[in-house]
């Protein structure tokens, strides 16, 4: 049935999703994010590759993280939970507080004292959750979430809900349907590692399916989206999977375990999905990388100078991994890649004012002065 505008991504993409039918849709008009090509950047210019941005800091909270919740947290209202509970490294705890006002139940998010970017906090907060700062890391919370859910009646929002993986995969199809077929690279930032599983398993399901049932399940699109007459969307792309170095067990091999980085989001030893995410790289094809938080920064500040577009520095990693495979020859030239941007600039106010080079002057109200401001710098 045609609908007159988006409404989310289940509504979109309900055929291939593991949801009852007669659900309550728990939604904010996710997905459906901007595919934003590079024009700038020179290490994709000078090897004819085109760079694409996956922006998905254009979700209703900020972050991919609303994907897999719409479908986590209309889940969990079928099953009658009451309550959701998380352990964050920020993202998640604003979409679960955000989605369970929306479903009116109660979220309850253990986060790592002090190491959550300010945005992040300010939401939590807002949307109404009980916050839990606990004295340690991510994973420490993610330990607890996991024994009391054993204890008490919540019902765990983290990554290893497989409906949270269900929902992520659903930017794979959206990144197949605007180019119409899959990128040759994927590059994105790994954590917790349940994103870099969820696209692999989208675009598998794609290529499995010769490309028809997105069509079918283009709930909005009456048949006549991109897909509609293709046979097969066959090629899938190899998965770069890009770390913080102080917060790299996958490049390490094994858990490590006082994860830092300025990348708070990515501030993670244990990832819950280390099964998945390893074999979603090696089927691809793909590899890990990780790098430091100098070089992080510095493609936040690219992107946001170059190309217009604020993220946070997690979300950064996945293009600094990019354009270090671009130069070293691993991307090949006339490549089409996939960078996810994770999410928005916004969410950390902080690590932005303190690494913008930008001097900010300070004049008197009057024209000379600005005049000569303009001209001294121009
Ligand atoms: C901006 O919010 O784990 O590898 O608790 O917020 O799927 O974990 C955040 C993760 C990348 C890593 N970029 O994704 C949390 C949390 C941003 C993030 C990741 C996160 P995963």
């Amino acid at each position: 049935m045609k609908k007159a505008h988006y409404t989310g991504l289940i509504d979109r993409y309900r055929d291939v999703l593991p949801l009852a039918a007669d659900c309550r849709v728990i939604s904010l008009c996710e997905g459906d994010t901007p595919l934003i090509e590079c024009h700038n950047i020179k290490q994709a210019n000078e090897r004819d590759i085109k760079l694409f941005l996956k922006f998905e800091g254009l979700n209703p909270t900020g972050s991919f993280k609303d994907r897999g919740m719409t479908v986590a947290v209309t889940q969990a209202v079928t099953e009658g939970s009451q309550a959701i509970i998380c352990a964050s490294t920020g993202n998640t705890s604003a979409s679960a507080a955000a989605y369970a006002a929306r479903a009116g139940i109660k979220a309850f998010v253990l986060i790592p004292d002090g190491k959550i970017a300010m945005g992040k906090l300010a939401q939590a907060m807002m949307h109404g959750a009980s916050i839990i700062q606990i004295r340690g890391n991510f994973d420490d919370g993610m330990r607890l979430v996991k024994e009391v859910a054993n204890e008490a009646p919540v019902n765990i929002v983290n990554s290893i809900n497989p409906y949270r993986l269900q929902g992520q995969k659903t930017a794979a199809y959206e990144i197949a349907e605007a180019l119409g077929q899959s990128p040759d690279f994927h590059c994105i930032p790994v954590g917790n590692a349940g994103n870099i599983s969820a696209h692999w398993t989208g675009y598998a399901e794609l290529a499995a399916s010769s490309g028809k049932h997105v069509t079918k399940a283009c709930g909005f699109c009456n048949g006549d989206c991109q897909f509609t007459g293709k046979s097969s969307i066959s090629n899938r792309p190899k998965m770069l999977g890009y770390q913080a170095a102080g917060a790299a067990p996958f490049i390490k091999g094994s858990m490590i375990d006082n994860p830092d980085t300025v990348a708070t989001a990515i501030r993670i030893g244990h990832p819950q999905s280390w099964d998945l995410a390893q074999a979603a790289v090696k089927e691809s094809g793909g590899w890990f990388n990780s790098f430091t938080d100098e070089e992080i920064l510095a493609t936040q500040k690219l992107l946001a100078t170059k190309e217009g577009v604020f993220c946070e520095p997690a979300s950064a990693t996945s293009v600094t991994g990019a354009l270090h495979d671009m130069e070293v020859g691993n991307i090949q030239n006339g490549s089409t890649v996939v960078c996810t941007v994770t999410g928005h600039g916004l969410k950390d106010p902080d690590i932005a004012i303190k690494q913008s080079a930008t001097e900010m002057l300070t004049i008197d109200a009057e024209l000379d002065s600005v005049k000569r401001a303009i001209l001294n710098n121009i």
